[in-house]
């Protein structure tokens, strides 16, 4: 036995996803089957103990605690000195891996899970019809999804934004394998995107087929045949809407190689920007108004970022989008202090936890809210979609409790002493409900706490980022809309 123990579910995408590492690898570890079916990733003792987010993959690896798969598999890649491919050492190699691992979150996996759940796992187990309100919705992410992963991350290389196999395959086809369970395959009618799994399959051969065991067994049994038979598609698009207040911002850093192109009104933004302009990080800005539909229109912006969300990067010809990569990436490009994403790789697996966590978490809490409540009705007078409204503060709630509960449990910042690029994410986040006047964790002294010494620390640059939500709220625009 190792001094590792691997919690994992084989029915879970990302548990499936490190087991395959850690089989092709040798890495010896200790397994802990979690039966999320009979709900054991909420009763067992010791699983609880490790893992304060209750979600398979985790891993405790003699007292390091991890959960979030892209996190452990980065960290088991480094930790045991693996082929580079799977996570190359090369800053834009790695950068563009770091893209998908956190594209993934709120795309393909935002796509399938839920169709997953509300077409085969809830009827199956309440009996209850599926709710055809998600399941469209979540198809309309997923057709997206696989068609950028077409276009963009298979585009001119045999594996994800690489001519090798990553752990953004492993993390990618994992997602999709999941509809094999019903023996539907996902990309039958998408040669490029079934040539590709084959590709993986052949690679991890034969880990690959020995980790999904469990689901070919449940295909053979066709316990959820024909339940996962696609519906019709219904858009829900916006089109032509107008935001109430116009960004403005000033911008003194100008012109060097790197433009970013942004929306101050924009979350993921606002991080990138604090970073840049607390570490005087030049850059060209590029202002993206995503209420004049400028990130669909603006031809410059769509030739850099083909997901057409800010922020984006073009650094002298290297293109990158997800704020948490471009952070990554220009912290280590300007070997900025080590504190805002640490070299030691436990305390960096550590940041990578959270930055991987908040996708699905405080940012599918909180975003929905403020445009379903606030910009929304605003934008089409139509009344705010309840249900969807109503969902995420479930996630909201539940994602405040963890960020005091595990993330600030025992630091001043997110998982450290000292503010990294995980507080910077976190806490513009939160931010975007000061345009209606509302402090969301006003209730919460631990965290507005928190919330105030990310301020301090970050002075004079936050105000600075912050002018446009300030000047929305001061209009009073959506006030009392939150
Ligand atoms: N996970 C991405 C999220 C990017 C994102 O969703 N940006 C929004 C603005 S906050 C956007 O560009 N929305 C335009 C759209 O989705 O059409 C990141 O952190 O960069």
């Amino acid at each position: 036995m190792s001094g590792m123990k691997l919690f994992f579910d084989t029915f879970s995408q990302p548990s499936r996803a490190v087991l395959i590492l850690c089989h092709a690898y040798k890495i010896p570890f200790e397994p802990k089957l979690i039966k999320i079916g009979e709900m054991e990733h909420q009763t067992n003792e010791e699983f609880a103990k490790v893992c304060a987010s209750r979600t398979v993959p985790a891993i405790d690896d003699d007292g390091f605690k991890l959960f979030e798969s892209a996190a452990i598999m980065k960290y088991l890649v480094c930790k045991h000195k693996l082929p580079d491919h799977w996570y190359p050492a090369d800053l834009k190699q790695q950068a563009k891996i770091d893209e998908y691992l956190h594209w993934h979150h709120s795309t393909l996996r935002m796509g399938i899970t839920p169709i997953i759940f509300n077409k085969v796992l809830l009827p199956k187990k309440t009996g209850q019809p599926p709710n055809e309100v998600i399941i469209r919705a979540s198809e309309k992410i997923l057709e997206k999804s696989l068609k950028l992963l077409e276009s963009h991350f298979l585009k001119d290389t045999k594996f994800i934004n690489s001519d090798s196999i990553s752990i953004a395959d492993l993390q990618a086809v994992c997602e999709l394998t999941q509809f094999w369970m019903a023996g539907v395959d996902p990309v039958a009618d998408k040669p490029r995107l079934s040539q590709w799994l084959t590709d993986c399959q052949k690679e991890l051969a034969p880990h690959f087929d020995q980790v999904h065991e469990a689901v070919y067994s449940v295909r053979d049994k066709g316990t959820f045949k024909g339940m996962l038979l696609s519906s019709s598609f219904h858009s829900c698009e916006l089109e032509g809407v107008e935001r109430a207040a116009t960004p403005t911002f000033d911008c003194k850093l100008k012109m060097a190689g790197l433009k970013l192109f942004f929306d101050a009104f924009s979350q993921p933004c606002r991080a990138v920007l604090i970073l840049c302009h607390a570490n005087r990080i030049p850059f060209e800005p590029k202002l993206i108004k995503i209420a004049k539909m400028e990130h669909q229109t603006d031809e410059e912006f769509t030739k850099v970022c083909a997901t057409r969300t800010v922020p984006a990067i073009d650094d002298n010809g290297f293109k990158l989008f997800e704020s948490a990569a471009i952070m990554k990436y220009l912290v280590c490009k300007h070997k900025l202090p080590d504190h805002w994403y640490p070299a030691d790789l436990q305390q960096q697996a550590k940041i990578d936890e959270y930055l991987h966590w908040h996708h699905a978490n405080l940012r599918m809490g909180a975003a929905p809210i403020v445009f379903y409540k606030a910009l929304l009705p605003k934008m089409t007078g139509q009344p705010p979609n309840e249900e969807m409204i109503r969902t995420s503060e479930k996630i909201l709630k539940k994602s405040l409790k963890l960020l005091d509960g595990h993330f600030l449990k025992d630091t001043k910042f997110i998982n450290s002493d000292s503010i990294s690029i995980a507080d910077l994410q976190a806490v513009c986040e939160l931010t975007q409900f000061w345009v209606a006047g509302v402090d969301p964790v006003a209730d919460k002294p631990r965290l507005s706490q928190w919330l105030t010494d990310c301020q301090k620390e970050l002075a004079p640059h936050f105000d600075q980022v912050h002018k446009a939500i300030y000047t929305a709220r001061d209009r009073g625009t959506f006030k009392g809309k939150l």
